[in-house]
């Protein structure tokens, strides 16, 4: 762990690091998100879900026990999401993948927002809230009907109940996103993680697996983790500003070349 030094230095070793890097792996959070508008998980929920934990929600249980709730808190998400846009994290992001010579992110995030702003080598382990399946058969829903008020939308091919594919609680990651996550995590030399709590295993064991390997942990967030102490640069702040800052750093003719 290096001595403490001033913040902004830290920003520059850091950019240094990632300048040199041949292979640069990404983990993010609800938090890359925020500055688009879209709440995080810690954001307390509003409306109608103000009473629940959204750990509680997102769970196969709370589907079986009350599958219309559950629905139309993943309708309503889904609705928001379609509103926003990605925002200078997620660009910043899109300009690193350019710029390196082996790049993967992998998002916890369901909001699509990654995919949209450009990044193309991009796992989502926890889902996508934009597909809806089949909750027995599996199958992709291409189109539902909402008409029905008090129940979700029923599978076409089976009758069952349209669910959101998301990984909810208890329910295992899509096992090649999480093989391609933790390939990479093992494999690469600068790690970057941003905007997330670092409590949602088995993602938040992937810092821990690139630690392991040798790689360089670069945290960037706006609050401190369980994961600050273990990283080798805790960058501080909102992540539409620190990622532009490192790519400038790190690049900073080119960066220069983008710039108005
Ligand atoms: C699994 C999709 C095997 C749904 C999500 C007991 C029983 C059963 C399981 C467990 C158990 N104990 C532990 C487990 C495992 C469990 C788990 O880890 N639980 C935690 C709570 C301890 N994990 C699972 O269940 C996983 N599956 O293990 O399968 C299994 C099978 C059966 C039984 C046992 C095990 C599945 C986990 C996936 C769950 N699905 N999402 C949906 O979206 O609705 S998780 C969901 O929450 C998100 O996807 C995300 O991953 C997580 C929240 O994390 P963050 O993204 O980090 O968001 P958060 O709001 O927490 O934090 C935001 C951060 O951003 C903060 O740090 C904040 O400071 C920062 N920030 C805010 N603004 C900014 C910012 N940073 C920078 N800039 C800003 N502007
Ligand atoms: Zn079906």
């Amino acid at each position: 762990m290096h001595e403490k030094s001033p913040p902004e230095s830290r920003l520059a070793e850091a950019a240094a690091q990632l300048a040199r890097a041949c292979y640069v792996a990404v983990l993010t959070g609800a938090g890359v998100s925020a500055e688009s508008g879209v709440p995080t998980f810690r954001d307390a929920l509003t409306g109608l879900w103000a009473t629940f934990d959204p750990r509680e929600l997102a769970t196969p249980s709370a589907f079986a026990r009350n599958p219309k709730l559950v629905w139309d808190w993943y309708a309503e998400r889904r609705a928001q999401v379609a509103t926003v846009a990605p925002n200078a994290a997620h660009r910043a992001l899109v300009d690193i993948e350019a710029r390196v010579p082996r790049f993967l992110l992998a998002t916890q995030n369901v909001d699509g927002l990654h995919r949209r702003a450009g990044s193309r080598a991009l796992v989502e382990l926890h889902g996508n809230i934009a597909r809806v399946k089949c909750s027995a058969c599996m199958c992709i829903a291409a189109r539902w009907d909402e008409a029905e008020d008090a129940l979700p939308p029923r599978c076409a091919r089976c009758a069952a109940f349209l669910r959101p594919d998301v990984v909810w609680f208890e329910e295992l990651l899509p096992a090649g996103a999480l093989a391609a996550a933790e390939d990479a995590a093992r494999e690469c030399d600068v790690l970057l993680v941003v905007g997330t709590s670092a409590e949602v295993y088995p993602a938040a064991a992937l810092p821990d697996t690139a630690r392991a390997a040798g790689a360089c942990v670069i945290e960037i967030n706006s609050a401190t983790t369980p994961l600050t102490a273990r990283a080798d640069f805790a960058l501080r702040g909102r992540a539409g500003d620190v990622l532009p800052a490192l790519v400038h750093a790190a690049w900073p003719a080119a960066s220069a070349l983008l710039s108005p």
